[in-house]
């Protein structure tokens, strides 16, 4: 279990930006929408490079018994840090607000979170925003009512539907703009995902311990990529279509103890969408949250702080009111 920190702020139930019930009700008004599926337009080069992206992590995995272990190790780091860029960073802090990081740390998250080359952070936050507050409908980037796999990839090789865009604009996005880190990164967003997820993991091994760059790029570079994008990708489907609901079982997210190995922690998502301010996305501390560690650890030395947590109490209330072991009325 996490320790009770001073830096933690015990809060009640989360609020959504639009209120759970405003979107369950959102949500069943489109699902009769939905019968009529949108028009697809595919987008040729995404499916071109997600394919290659894809072949070539199955040609490096031929690559893994002739490294060094070394580089085995170096590969595992480069996933945690490309990892928690993304939970710790543009997930728990930037889209959630769940917690505040110093200047020092903001960086190192921008860092991480560009070795994941899952777009910058504003444009990261922006679909995640909407995906919580319009969950599976329209409007949701990777609405998983599509499907295992359009919630997957699928929505990353077509065009965006126009609900994404006119409802996302109407979003609130004035702090993501306020932080400068997030507009540096925005701004050189292409040369620094470049450098950093494929030329410092290629070039490190290189340099220290004289791997070669064939491998150590294939490794390092290509194939983390490939399972960091699959791990983010499964908590969209895999986390939205199997799992308990012990907080609400009006909602397709569920606990996903599976995907949250994989994912840093970020697989208890039937948690994470009822109470989307608590900076653990779960109720179990570090169980199965390496992300909720690392948050806690940055706090212990003054890096994070203000962490939101939701009070017990308010869990309870709501598994017993909401949940799959609720009493049926
Ligand atoms: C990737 C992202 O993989 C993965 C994110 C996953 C999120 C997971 C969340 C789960 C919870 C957290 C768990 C974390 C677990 C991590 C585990 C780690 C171990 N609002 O997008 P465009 C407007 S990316 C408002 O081109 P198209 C806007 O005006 C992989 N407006 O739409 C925009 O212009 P701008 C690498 C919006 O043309 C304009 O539309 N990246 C919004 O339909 C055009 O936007 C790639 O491969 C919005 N939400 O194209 C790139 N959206 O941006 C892939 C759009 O200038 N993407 N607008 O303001 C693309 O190629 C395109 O986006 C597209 C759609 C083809 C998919
Ligand atoms: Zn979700
Ligand atoms: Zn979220």
């Amino acid at each position: 279990m996490a320790p009770k920190s001073p830096d933690i702020e015990i809060i009640e139930e989360g609020d959504n930006q639009l209120g759970l019930e405003a979107i369950i009700q959102e949500t069943s008004a489109s699902l009769d929408e939905q019968k009529q599926s949108p028009p697809l337009s595919i987008v040729w080069k995404n499916v071109f490079v997600f394919a290659a992206l894809h072949i070539a992590a199955v040609y490096a995995i031929s690559l893994i018994p002739s490294a060094h272990p070394l580089t085995w190790l170096w590969t595992i780091c480069m996933y945690h840090v490309s990892g928690l860029g993304i939970t710790a960073g543009s997930h728990r802090l930037w889209s959630h607000r769940s917690y505040k990081a110093k200047l020092p740390l903001r960086i190192l998250l921008a860092f991480m979170q560009t070795s994941a080359v899952q777009n910058d952070i504003i444009e990261w936050a922006r679909d995640h925003r909407v995906h919580h507050k319009y969950t599976e409908t329209h409007a949701d980037p990777h609405n998983a009512n599509r499907g295992f796999f359009f919630a997957h990839i699928g929505w990353l090789l077509v065009k965006k539907h126009p609900d994404v865009c006119i409802k996302g604009k109407q979003l609130d996005l004035s702090d993501l703009y306020a932080d400068p880190v997030c507009r540096l990164q925005r701004r050189y967003y292409k040369i620094l995902a470049i450098l950093i997820c494929f030329v410092i993991p290629t070039i490190v091994p290189n340099y220290l311990w004289g791997e070669r760059l064939w491998t150590a790029f294939f490794l390092a570079g290509i194939l983390r990529y490939c399972a960091i994008l699959n791990a983010t990708w499964l908590v969209n489907s895999a986390a939205h279509i199997w799992g308990m609901h012990p907080y609400d079982k009006r909602i397709n997210p569920g606990e996903n103890p599976v995907v949250s190995f994989g994912a840093c922690g970020e697989g208890f998502h039937n948690y994470h969408h009822v109470f989307p301010h608590d900076y653990s996305t779960s109720e179990y501390g570090w169980k199965l949250n390496v992300t909720t560690l690392f948050i806690d650890t940055m706090a212990a030395i003054g890096q994070a702080y203000d962490l939101k947590k939701v009070s017990l109490d308010a869990v309870r209330r709501r598994r017993e009111r909401t949940g799959d072991m609720a009493k049926e009325d």
